[in-house]
């Protein structure tokens, strides 16, 4: 400090903390056998680059204060990009305003830093008041494209300042730099947790869509949802079967929506979603599988009972309580599995896993049997195969 300004000192602070948090190695922890959690979140808010927030300018920053400081970083699409992990982070300002940044990292779980700029998001002839939680698809046209999430507010509903509309925004892309903004998703619903499927399907898009009566309630929304679409740069959902349902009494009760699009094995198609179900504090999201067929991605072949994943520790607090939410996982070619997942909707996280187990997890975890006697029969069956071994 001595013979430094404030600004010098608050300045060279401000960069060796944030160099130290962006470097920081990550460590794996022991997990059940299904998945591996990490020491330490993958990305947080603190490690939004310093030029976001800071006017470097000593003759108008004399104190070196943030002048745009940033909330949270959160659900983020993820995909494998000329050998790094990328993540589209939603970026979340202390203005409450969400959008898209990238940030990359040579292993997956550790030294994530961010791209000069967030992306720059076109918009359509109607301006989004948020965007957020992108899902990436590498689609076998070509193109990655970007499924996010688009709020505006509701003006059928003039005086009430929380009615909103959600529904699902389509950009796409060749380089993760450049975005083409294609129309938004025409739906009879609102829809949020929209996914691409990657592959044509009778030679379609596909969609997992999640129908849902108003901004935040489902309503009679039933689940996860499958749709078919002719043409991508004027999507329209025409029909809409759901493939997986809310069911009373389960992990899912109150709603689902899809993950990131599934991962193709040899066995089937691997699918990542969140759960919500309600309790005193309120909504509890937790991270559940399912698997469909390879043939026909809209049949479930596999539902694992439960969850696979839900808050631990330090990722049960943050601005929305007791949440786990994912919307990307990359699988590299060895069959590593990278799950990216947010905590309460402030930090990003990593767990790691391989296909095989995954898969392993889907088709020999018994299935919710949906009452207490069912849990204890399966609970018995497994102790009746144990003695075997004893
Ligand atoms: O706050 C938890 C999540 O709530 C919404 O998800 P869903 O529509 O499934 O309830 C989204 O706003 C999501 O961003 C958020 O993490």
């Amino acid at each position: 400090m001595l013979g430094m300004t404030t600004f010098e000192y608050r300045k060279s602070l401000v960069l060796s903390r944030y160099e130290r948090l962006v470097s920081r190695p990550n460590t794996m922890l022991e997990g059940n056998g299904i998945y591996n959690r990490y020491a330490r979140p993958v990305i947080t808010a603190d490690m939004v680059p310093p030029e976001w927030r800071y006017d470097f300018n000593p003759e108008t920053n004399p104190w070196f204060m943030e002048r745009i400081g940033c909330n949270a970083t959160l659900n983020s699409g993820a995909i494998k990009w000329k050998d790094k992990y990328l993540l589209v982070v939603r970026v979340e300002g202390m203005n409450r305003k969400s959008f898209f940044a990238i940030a990359e990292s040579p292993n997956g779980i550790d030294n994530f830093r961010f791209r000069e700029r967030p992306i720059t998001m076109p918009e359509t002839d109607n301006p989004a008041t948020n965007i957020y939680d992108m899902r990436l698809t590498a689609h076998e046209d070509g193109f990655i494209y970007g499924l996010f999430c688009v709020e505006r507010h509701d003006d059928s509903m003039p005086g009430d300042l929380s009615a909103a509309t959600a529904s699902c925004g389509i950009a796409r892309t060749t380089d993760l730099e450049n975005w083409e903004r294609l129309p938004d998703l025409k739906s009879k619903s609102q829809q949020r947790n929209v996914v691409l499927h990657p592959e044509f399907v009778n030679g379609k898009y596909a969609l997992y869509t999640r129908p849902q009566e108003g901004f935040i309630d489902t309503g009679s929304g039933g689940g996860i949802g499958w749709a078919l679409v002719d043409d991508i740069t004027d999507a329209e959902i025409k029909e809409e079967t759901i493939i997986d349902h809310r069911q009373y009494h389960t992990i899912k009760e109150v709603k689902n929506g899809e993950g990131p699009h599934p991962i193709k094995t040899s066995r089937g198609w691997l699918h990542l979603a969140h759960g919500v179900r309600a309790c005193a504090s309120g909504l509890r999201y937790v991270l559940y599988m399912y698997m469909t067929s390879l043939e026909e991605p809209w049949k479930k072949t596999a539902s694992p009972g439960g969850y696979l994943m839900a808050p631990e520790g330090e990722e049960y607090t943050g601005d929305v309580m007791n949440v786990l939410f994912s919307n990307g996982w990359i699988a590299d070619p060895d069959g590593k599995v990278f799950i990216y997942y947010a905590s309460s909707d402030t930090r990003m996280h990593v767990a790691t896993s391989t296909i095989d187990r995954l898969v392993d997890y889907c088709l020999n975890t018994p299935e919710d049997g949906l009452d207490s006697s069912a849990a204890v029969r399966a609970i018995n069956r497994l102790i009746d195969s144990n003695l075997r071994f004893k």
